[in-house]
């Protein structure tokens, strides 16, 4: 890649986080995704940060302005109705403060919030303050609500944010979705239904949503009946790591972080317990059933993000790369599981590639590091900004100008990041 591609690649990625800009909040990409995502949400502070601070700060306060009395801070926030998106707010029955769904989303906030105070801690000093409370009772929430053996676990497949990947295939199959009626998607009628999830799919993620919606989102109710629950790679290693980046701020703020320590370790505890011993891999567990899903995923290799090293994960994670042009595959190549273009069934995602990035680079794997930021920068520059990858080919898949993918541009991948 040569120097005046990046330079204009930076920009590109800058006009997509502007592009996209509702006025305080963020849309994933217009039409497909017209509301706040929560994880897309922090990723796009994080871009934000490496060019305009106040903006990447009203961010997330804007998303933390629709967390609910119990702590939870849900996966979208419905700011103005928009028909281009079902389910929408009437669907979900959400009951916080503003209009949303009923389910959470992976909490990288923490993290890019202690990253975004670290670069400049005068300016974040009155933020960080404001959202500490905030972000330490959405941790209480899902250590309260979320833990099986220390483990995180999801209620709904959007709530890992990994939709309709092969990891909930055993829990999905449990799941009889009766009396789930008609309804219309919107997502098919953007992008090919062959990048997308199957109306198998969506006749049981629309049946956890009415069941939730029935039970009133009452955390208690749903820990009877919900017969989808699985202990899940993203969010444990998310958490773990959110929560020692939490710990830092706490720290640098002068709070006692006495609560979140404990915490620190129950999550460590739990990510062995995700640990396939068969597989030699970081899996999910399906808590109803005991069932690994014998997946390696890319959520498997977010073990070095939250602070965990393992030889055998080393070991997976070169075994993987190998097989594609593109890593990091959201699913393994050899499995016969695997669809490159199918969403979260192989596809390649950009942000995830970030997260697992760090990871490498803070525990030692430099060169691994490197490869790994430079494929994802010749993906995108040959490619575009889009939501996903075939990782063979390298062709775009999902929606367009996407904003996490042009936010890691701008704070991680990019050439020219250290003069961004
Ligand atoms: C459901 C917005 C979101 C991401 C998720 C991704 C996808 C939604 C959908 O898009 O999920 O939440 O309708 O497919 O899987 O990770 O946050 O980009």
């Amino acid at each position: 890649m040569t120097a005046p591609d990046s330079i204009s690649l930076d920009d590109q990625a800058i006009d997509i986080l502007r592009g996209n800009d509702r006025g305080g909040y963020t849309v994933p990409t217009a039409g497909l995704y017209p509301y706040q995502w929560n994880w897309d949400s922090a990723f796009a502070a994080w871009g934000f940060a490496q060019i305009d601070m106040p903006r990447a700060w009203q961010e997330v306060e804007t998303l933390f302005a629709g967390q609910w009395a119990d702590g939870m801070v849900p996966h979208i926030l419905f700011h103005k109705p928009d028909p281009d998106y079902f389910p929408g707010p009437g669907v979900w029955g959400g009951v916080g403060p503003v209009a949303s769904s009923g389910i959470s989303q992976p909490p990288v906030a923490a993290t890019f919030i202690w990253l975004m105070y670290e670069m400049n801690p005068d300016a974040g000093l009155a933020h960080a303050r404001n959202l500490f409370p905030k972000i330490l009772a959405w941790h209480q929430w899902f250590m309260d609500w979320r833990l099986d053996q220390g483990a995180v676990c999801i209620t709904h497949p959007w709530e890992a944010g990994r939709d309709n990947t092969p990891d909930w295939d055993g829990a999905m199959a449990g799941i009889d979705p009766v009396g789930v009626g008609e309804y219309k998607r919107r997502d098919t009628s953007h992008v090919d239904p062959s990048m997308r999830p199957t109306k198998y799919d969506y006749d049981r993620y629309l049946w956890l949503v009415q069941m939730g919606n029935r039970l009133k989102w009452d955390q208690a109710a749903l820990l009877k009946e919900i017969p989808f629950r699985v202990a899940d790679p993203t969010m444990t290693f998310v958490l773990l790591r959110a929560q020692r980046d939490l710990s830092l701020l706490g720290q640098a703020l002068g709070e006692d972080v006495s609560v979140i320590e404990r915490h620190i370790e129950t999550l460590e505890t739990g990510a062995q317990s995700l640990w396939n011993s068969d597989l030699g891999c970081f899996d999910a567990r399906d808590v109803q059933s005991g069932k690994w899903s014998n997946c390696v995923s890319n959520a498997s290799f977010l073990n070095w993000y939250s602070g965990i090293d393992s030889p055998d994960m080393l070991a997976q994670y070169d075994r993987v790369t190998a097989l594609c042009s593109y890593p990091v595959p959201s699913h393994d190549p050899s499995s016969d599981r695997f669809d490159p273009k199918r969403y979260w069934r192989g596809p390649t995602w950009g942000m995830m590639n970030a997260l697992i990035g760090i990871g490498l680079a803070e525990r030692g794997f430099a060169d691994r590091a490197e490869a790994l930021g430079t494929a994802t920068a010749d993906l995108i520059a040959d490619h575009g900004f889009a939501e996903y990858f075939d990782p063979m080919t390298g062709e775009p898949a999902g929606g367009g100008t996407f904003t996490w993918t042009a936010a890691i541009w701008l704070a991680w991948a990019s050439p020219n990041k250290e003069t961004t």
